[in-house]
């Protein structure tokens, strides 16, 4: 018998996408560098499916039917080259190779034209949902040809999370790097998402004193709200738990210094690349960067900093309407991050020459990824038919923008005057306010521009690009008749 696809790297996400494979009756042949993986991996679950276990990457092309697929599960970067190296002498003509790792996009780019020149496919596919997601259903964004879609989409689709609708939560995104670049903005839209929970937690905590526990219920509540999501859920459980060791609340035991593995750092890096304004999603990244890169001058500071703070929040404990602003004022954030990522995604399907559903692209993420929501339903609806120029121009969220502004700017206020860092819940009201704004001070800019770098400015009321003599006599000049 031959397997239908193979699967080489069975740490814990190849091991548990070759079950989920398994499971939905595929036969599944399994490899890893060093056989004890493949062999824990059989001693546990081998009674779940059909696999195939080999030693050597030869005996998994040998057991695989024609055209092969094999899933490479590899820690992202150079093993995916050295594992992509020692595969090619191995294969034939059309088969194909599928990179589910958290791959840079570029990186995809790259192997996918490399591997073309070969005569073989090769698909970047961003897998999102941890663990769980990988064994029971992800949110799955394969990129690579159309054709070879044809080929590893069913797959797929059948392993994918499902909808509410039942279908499922992968469709083919574009060509080469899509998959993966779909994936890092997804990522970058789960940082913002996580630290916008974060600041409501802050500003319930500080402001309106009340304590985790409670806190947990006032969470519980709003994943019954318009904010219903995977993280509230989880964020009502982190917060809930109390710590066995000494009985006070597990967030107060927990380092606030915030970890990162890269991905929300390259969404960053690449919306800078493509001038694509995700400031949100910075501040996110940057957020957690203030945590943690400098812990001598957070001390210091606290210290340190000792300007005249009001001395007392004004609001009662627990107020029940300061906790609706806070909800409110969260949401719209939330609903900021998501405009940026999706106006990012517009932004960089132009420039890379890829046609990006963004309909699509949000109903991949109602389920199975780490920032699903009821919210994204909506989203997709409002891509549908005709894309707006930006997410908060759609109908209903135009409409809900209007609803929740004014929260937004009570909690803002209060944050500002009490000193609580409320970077992203900030940033994206300015982002919202200069979008809405008639006159920006970018005029101002150009003026300067001009001034210091004879950039040139264009005017209100006339075609073409001037310059004023700055130097000489104040006198405007069409900059083409001055070659500037
Ligand atoms: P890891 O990222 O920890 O990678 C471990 C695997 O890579 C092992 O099978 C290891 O083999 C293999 N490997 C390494 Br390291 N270097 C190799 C080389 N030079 N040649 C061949 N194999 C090599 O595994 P993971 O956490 O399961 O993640 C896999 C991918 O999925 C990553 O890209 C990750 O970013 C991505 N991802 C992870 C999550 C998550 O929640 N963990 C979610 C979504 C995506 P060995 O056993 O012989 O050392």
């Amino acid at each position: 018998r031959k397997a239908q696809i193979g699967v080489t790297g069975l740490a814990v996400m190849g091991a548990n996408l070759a079950r989920n494979l398994a499971r939905n009756g595929y036969t599944v042949a399994l490899h890893n560098r060093s056989s004890e993986k493949t062999d824990a991996l059989l001693e546990a679950h081998g009674s779940e499916g059909d696999f195939i276990r080999t030693e050597t990457l030869q005996e998994l092309v040998d057991s695989l039917e024609s055209p092969r697929r094999i899933l490479v599960m590899v820690k992202a970067g150079g093993p995916v080259d050295a594992v992509i190296d020692q595969l090619v002498p191995l294969l034939d003509k059309d088969d194909i190779i599928i990179d589910g790792g958290n791959s840079h996009f570029p990186d995809t780019i790259r192997r996918e034209k490399d591997l073309a020149e070969k005569g073989l496919h090769f698909v970047g596919v961003g897998v999102s949902g941890g663990e769980e997601g990988a064994l029971n259903g992800p949110s799955i964004m394969p990129g690579g040809s159309a054709k070879s879609y044809e080929s590893v989409g069913p797959m797929l689709e059948k392993i994918a999370a499902k909808a509410e609708d039942g279908s499922p939560c992968c469709a083919w995104i574009s060509t080469d790097g899509a998959g993966h670049f779909v994936k890092m903005v997804h990522n970058g839209i789960e940082y913002a998402d996580m630290q916008v929970i974060g600041e409501a937690y802050d500003l319930m905590r500080s402001v309106a004193n009340i304590e985790p526990a409670e806190q947990a219920e006032i969470f519980k509540q709003w994943n019954t709200t318009e904010l219903s999501s995977y993280l509230i859920e989880i964020t009502a459980e982190v917060l809930a738990q109390v710590d066995s060791k000494t009985g006070k609340p597990f967030i107060d035991v927990i380092v606030d210094q915030a970890g990162q593995k890269g991905t929300g750092r390259w969404t960053v890096q690449s919306a800078l690349d493509l001038g694509a304004p995700i400031t949100g999603i910075a501040e996110s990244v940057f957020a957690r960067a203030l945590s943690s890169s400098n812990s001598a001058a957070r001390e210091q500071a606290q210290k340190g900093f000792t300007d005249g703070l009001i001395a007392t929040t004004g609001v009662a404990t627990a107020d029940p309407e300061f906790v609706e602003d806070v909800r409110r004022a969260l949401f719209a954030s939330k609903l900021v991050s998501y405009a940026q990522g999706m106006d990012m995604l517009s932004i960089a399907g132009k420039e890379y020459g890829w046609d990006l559903k963004l309909d699509t692209i949000a109903s991949l993420w109602r389920e199975g990824c780490i920032i699903r929501a009821e919210l994204l339903a909506e989203i997709m609806e409002a891509y549908k038919d005709e894309a707006p120029a930006n997410m908060l121009l759609a109908p209903a969220f135009n409409k809900l923008m209007e609803e929740l502004v004014p929260s937004w700017r009570r909690v803002i206020s209060k944050a500002v005057a009490l000193g609580i860092p409320v970077p992203v819940f900030s940033s994206s009201l300015a982002y919202y306010d200069a979008l809405r704004r008639d006159r920006l001070p970018a005029a101002l800019i150009q003026g300067q521009r001009d001034y210091f770098g004879a950039h040139t400015y264009k005017r209100v009321d006339a075609e073409g690009d001037y310059h004023v003599m700055w130097s000489d006599d104040l006198r405007e000049v069409n900059a083409e008749d001055a070659h500037v």
